[in-house]
């Protein structure tokens, strides 16, 4: 028997019916994760099963954000010449997608790239004597989101790495990305938790460390948001669902408002039959970014959660000890409510500014408000500046955010492309550093991310001879 053309065989119906599936591959990772981990095989079939219909369900909300999203990007472009882009992981999560799958490439590649990534911060937890990294990102589904936008920033700069080796390349950046500035969080973090055995792992990492600094520079911390009564009814913000539906109601109104009812009749007519009033037509196709995208985040949640049970476990076995970096919503735990509202509305504000000055200026590139960045980026942002500058702080530096989120956000839209798909990452780190990087990687190709990489890991370096040397590891779980 030829072995030689049997796994030439193998391998090509596995490339034609597992590759070009994310669902399976991700379902097999899982499936994998769990027989590792010694659980019975019903198990790892139960999570197979969860994983796959879990990203199913992802692109089913994916696919509805794309079709309610089309004609009204294609109107801007077509009136006024104007390419949109939310800024949002989610929106995103979905543009990266659809530009990967547009130059002919497969999703799952985004799936290595993670897997990958996520070993390599193992990897350098476990040479934690040479790499001074103490954490372990293990935010399963942010890291889908920069694993995605990562593979799309590598893929887009150095097209000769669409292929094997431009996965390793991702998930190396975006690996030594989670494990390096997750473990720049620690000092903060534990000083606001009072040692709370956490570190942040999130869209928002380098902005943690910054407020940290700056924030005793230009406030006070006694005086506190805490004393600061806010009105009741913006707490209705605090939930996903009625702000995901206000923020898009404010915005596609307008947009729909601007383009006009006769145009919007002309092209949507499927949707838009005459018996159908204008306000109708706007306040259904509004809520309706709201409805796919809760069904594209119930999806996202679904798989992580098998993801993260098969991950944990993981890494649980290999690396005892190691400081888990988790999601930024565990430190609004150690701050007061009004903390969280307080950033989210000043956030807000810098972010409606910064967008009227696009409009003023005529910029080729619109931004419109998500919620993800705008709420959560600032809420972590106002926490840390409250805690170490009080609410001058958590003011400012908020404000600030906002004004970058979307400048950096029409910036990397434009640059990397992604408005031709109406959407970009939007977080904070994700406006600055990762955009860096980006320009980096297009203008210098291979070395750009040999110098990213280098860069990055030289960051725990100078923070373990700033600190204090005998506490470094102590704060994980690590004896060194
Ligand atoms: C994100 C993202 C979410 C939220 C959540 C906050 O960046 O993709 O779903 O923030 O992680 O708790």
């Amino acid at each position: 028997m030829d072995y030689w053309a049997a796994f030439d065989a193998f391998s090509k119906a596995f490339g034609n019916n597992i590759m070009v599936k994310p669902e399976f591959v991700i379902g097999l990772l899982v499936f994998i994760g769990y027989m590792l981990l010694g659980k019975p095989v019903y198990e790892a079939f139960g999570g197979f099963i969860k994983a796959a219909v879990g990203m199913m369900i992802w692109s089913v909300g994916a696919g509805g954000l794309v079709v309610t999203f089309r004609p009204i990007l294609s109107g801007l472009n077509d009136r006024f010449h104007l390419n949109a882009a939310v800024i949002d992981p989610y929106f995103g999560l979905n543009a990266a997608g659809e530009a990967i799958k547009a130059i002919g490439m497969s999703l799952s590649w985004t799936m290595i790239s993670l897997m990958i990534g996520f070993g390599w911060n193992i990897l350098l937890v476990l040479l934690r004597r040479y790499s001074k990294v103490r954490t372990l990102f293990v935010t399963g589904h942010i890291m889908i989101q920069q694993a995605t936008t990562a593979t799309w920033l590598v893929f887009f700069a150095i097209p000769e790495l669409r292929n094997i080796y431009g996965a390793i390349a991702v998930g190396i950046l975006a690996g030594t990305y989670w494990a390096v500035f997750s473990n720049l969080t620690v000092e903060p973090t534990e000083e606001l938790t009072e040692g709370g055995g956490f570190a942040v792992g999130h869209q928002q990492m380098l902005w943690v460390w910054l407020s940290s600094k700056i924030a005793p520079k230009i406030g006070n911390p006694e005086k506190s948001v805490e004393n600061i009564n806010l009105p009741r009814w913006l707490s209705m913000f605090n939930d996903n669902v009625i702000a995901t539906g206000t923020l898009m109601l404010l915005f596609f109104g307008i947009i729909m408002t601007v383009l006009g009812e006769p145009y919007l009749r002309h092209i949507d007519k499927a949707n838009f039959p005459p018996t159908i009033a204008f306000f109708t037509y706007i306040l259904s196709k509004s809520l309706s970014f709201a409805v796919y995208l809760f069904i594209l985040i119930s999806g996202v949640r679904m798989f992580v959660a098998e993801l993260t049970e098969s991950f944990r476990g993981i890494s649980d076995k290999v690396l005892p000890g190691a400081l888990p970096a988790v999601d930024c919503a565990a430190t609004y735990g150690f701050a007061s409510p009004n903390t969280i509202t307080f950033g989210f509305l000043f956030g807000a504000v810098g972010q409606f500014l910064a967008i009227a000055g696009l409009v003023l200026f005529k910029s080729p590139i619109m931004i419109i408000t998500g919620f993800v960045p705008v709420f959560f980026d600032n809420a972590t942002v106002a926490v840390f500046a409250n805690k170490f500058g009080g609410v001058r702080a958590a003011g400012i530096l908020t404000f600030c955010t906002g004004i970058i989120q979307v400048l950096g956000g029409a910036f990397a839209a434009w640059y990397f492309q992604l408005y031709n798909y109406g959407g970009w990452h939007g977080n904070i780190d994700w406006d600055t550093l990762w955009p860096a990087i980006g320009v980096l990687m297009k203008n210098l190709a291979i070395p750009g991310i040999v110098i990213a990489v280098v860069l990055m890991l030289l960051i725990p370096q100078i923070q373990y001879n700033r600190s204090n040397r005998e506490k470094y590891f102590k704060v994980g779980g690590f004896d060194a």
